[in-house]
């Protein structure tokens, strides 16, 4: 088997890289190692960038996302019980769309299998070879035969957990991260959201988030020691929690019912750099994490394959390799801006363990001054909305 370009993974960002590639008619296979089932049945992201709906316009799989999407024109941030709104809309002219990763990724698959794009799922010990010569292949097992595809470029698109990025040398790589002592427990609920806009709330016993997907489906978190056994969390444990610490005017209205999946996430900042070797390019989760407190991991995601699809059409159609090289540069730059903006966030509306009365008092007046200074409102809205490309 030969192509142009070899994806890896095929989450969000291999997904899309593929279609947006098939659309200018470069050649590619998307090797992903589970089933489409299992791809598609996972909850996460669940707010979008204004850049992640163009791009998704640009792959041709906006049509559902136009008409089931939310617009969001803010946000409401608590505080001690006491909240206040960001108007993103007045202050930036943009507004966030409220539509899940799963339904992204839905609209992804089907698209690429209507078009006859080639998606391998269940593919097995996937390995990108010879990245540093002007052959390299890409390795896979498929109901356990040896199979073997030879390409121009990889693109590395499979996670966090993925294998791409131990492929480029350690003398070359360099990691930075930052791990937080605490996770999430999320749960979804069929349930009808509590408010018609996310909070973020920063209370006393920690962080709590109330969002949704839908007008009956809610999605909501609250922040938990690392050492939480979810087995510990019953409904009513979960609830009773979330209404402590969410805004009155928000506990007292909201409608509680059993949950239809729960889970803890480990919160993490964390950067790959470069993010290219030779003809390996690293996209999306693979290449860096941020906690989820800004939603900003898909949108990341999505920015990457900007910058990695505008070069390799510029490769393909006009022979120049000079946006391939540019690659890790022009993307670390987005990267780094919206790890500064998740640390914050995060920073600012969790609870530490450690956390002194110094660092309490600090907090206190972070928060205040973002309820009275425009100024502030700003810098949180422009990032929360997205930064340009
Ligand atoms: P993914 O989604 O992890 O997809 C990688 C794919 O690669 C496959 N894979 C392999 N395939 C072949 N061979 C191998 N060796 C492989 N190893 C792995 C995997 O099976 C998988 O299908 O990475 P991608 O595409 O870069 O997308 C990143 C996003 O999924 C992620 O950043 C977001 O979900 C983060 N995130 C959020 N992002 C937002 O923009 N807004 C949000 O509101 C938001 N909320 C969240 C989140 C992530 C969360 N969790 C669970 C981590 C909320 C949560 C709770
Ligand atoms: C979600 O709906 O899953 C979600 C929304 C906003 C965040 C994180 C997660 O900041």
């Amino acid at each position: 088997m030969r192509t142009n370009v070899v994806i890896v993974g095929g989450g969000p960002s291999g997904l899309l890289l593929s279609r947006l590639l098939s659309v200018d008619g470069i050649d590619n296979i998307v090797l992903e190692k589970q089933s489409e089932e299992h791809v598609i049945g996972r909850i996460r992201a669940g707010v979008l960038e204004n850049g992640t709906i163009e791009m998704l316009e640009k792959a041709g799989v906006s049509d559902r996302l136009k008409n089931e999407g939310f617009n969001h024109d803010g946000i409401q941030l608590s505080f001690k019980n006491h909240g206040f709104r960001i108007n993103l809309k007045q202050l930036t002219n943009k507004h966030v769309t409220v539509y899940g990763q799963t339904e992204v990724t839905k609209d992804l698959y089907k698209k690429i299998k209507k078009e006859n794009g080639i998606i391998i799922n269940n593919a097995k010990d996937v390995l990108p070879q010879a990245i540093d010569t002007d052959k390299p292949c890409v390795t896979f097992k498929k109901n356990g035969v040896e199979k073997k595809i030879m390409c121009d470029l990889v693109a590395g698109c499979d996670g966090f957990h993925g294998i791409s990025r131990s492929i480029i040398p350690k003398s070359i790589i360099k990691t930075y991260e930052r791990t937080y002592p605490f996770g999430w427990l999320g749960i979804l609920s069929e349930t009808p959201p509590v408010s018609d806009e996310l909070i973020y709330a920063n209370h006393g016993n920690g962080f709590a988030l109330a969002s949704m997907r839908n007008e009956n489906l809610s999605r909501y978190y609250i922040q938990t020691s690392l050492d939480e056994k979810i087995e510990n969390w019953s409904d009513k444990k979960f609830w009773d929690e979330l209404k402590k610490r969410l805004p009155t005017e928000a506990s007292d209205t909201i409608i509680t019912g059993s949950s239809i999946e729960k889970s803890i996430a480990p919160l993490r900042s964390f950067v790959c750099e470069p993010m290219s070797w030779e003809k390996l390019f690293l996209v999306g989760d693979a290449a860096h994490i941020v906690p989820p407190t800004g939603a900003k991991g898909l949108n990341l995601a999505v920015s990457d394959v900007y910058y990695l699809h505008n070069a390799l059409k510029n490769y393909y159609k006009f022979h120049t390799n000079y946006d391939l090289k540019m690659y890790s540069n022009n993307a670390l730059s987005r990267v780094w801006k919206s790890i500064r903006f998740s640390w914050w966030m995060t920073t600012t509306f969790h609870k530490f363990p450690d956390q002194s009365s110094f660092d309490q008092r600090i907090q206190d007046s972070e928060i205040e001054y973002l309820e009275n200074s425009v100024a502030s409102q700003r810098v949180l809205a422009e990032n929360y909305v997205g930064l340009p490309y």
